[in-house]
């Protein structure tokens, strides 16, 4: 069984997650995600809007995903890759070559980012609409 994992906040759940998640999965059998936990995103500096288990809920619903896990630290994912005998550690390529020190534990791959969505732009534009 080909195992994949990836990470992130996935706040306000939009399309470009979808796509990244329908992809990460199609790259083998069985796709955990590695959900940013509230405190670690204070440290990304990222202010979600729904908490991590509101977060963790709704990948939980999402026929791509097998398993959630938290993310607590940035130096947690070569424990993950071990511990979860991962083949495949897939991120969108805004992170490009930012984990290819996990090389020597997983494949590395980088996916494309869907143009035109993000939760920031989603945040952005119900901020004019609100005024
Ligand atoms: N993503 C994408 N296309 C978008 C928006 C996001 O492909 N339009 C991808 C990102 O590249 C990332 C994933 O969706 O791979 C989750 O995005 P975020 O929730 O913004 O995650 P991020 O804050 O980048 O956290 O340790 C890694 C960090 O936890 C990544």
């Amino acid at each position: 069984m080909k195992k994949v994992i990836t990470y992130g906040t996935f706040d306000l759940l939009h399309w470009g997650h979808i796509n990244i998640l329908k992809r990460a999965k199609a790259l083998g059998d069985y796709l955990i995600v590695a959900i940013s936990s509230d405190q670690f995103n204070e440290i990304k500096g990222k202010k979600a809007y729904h908490n991590y288990e509101h977060r963790k809920m709704i990948l939980e619903a999402i026929r791509y995903v097998d398993e959630v896990i938290p993310e607590h630290t940035w130096d947690q994912k070569v424990q993950d890759v071990n511990n979860h005998d991962v083949d495949i550690f897939v991120m969108g390529d805004d992170w490009e070559g930012e984990f290819d020190f996990l090389k020597e534990h997983c494949e590395v791959i980088y996916l494309p980012r869907t143009e035109g969505i993000s939760t920031t732009k989603i945040k952005e534009e119900l901020m004019l609409v609100k005024n």
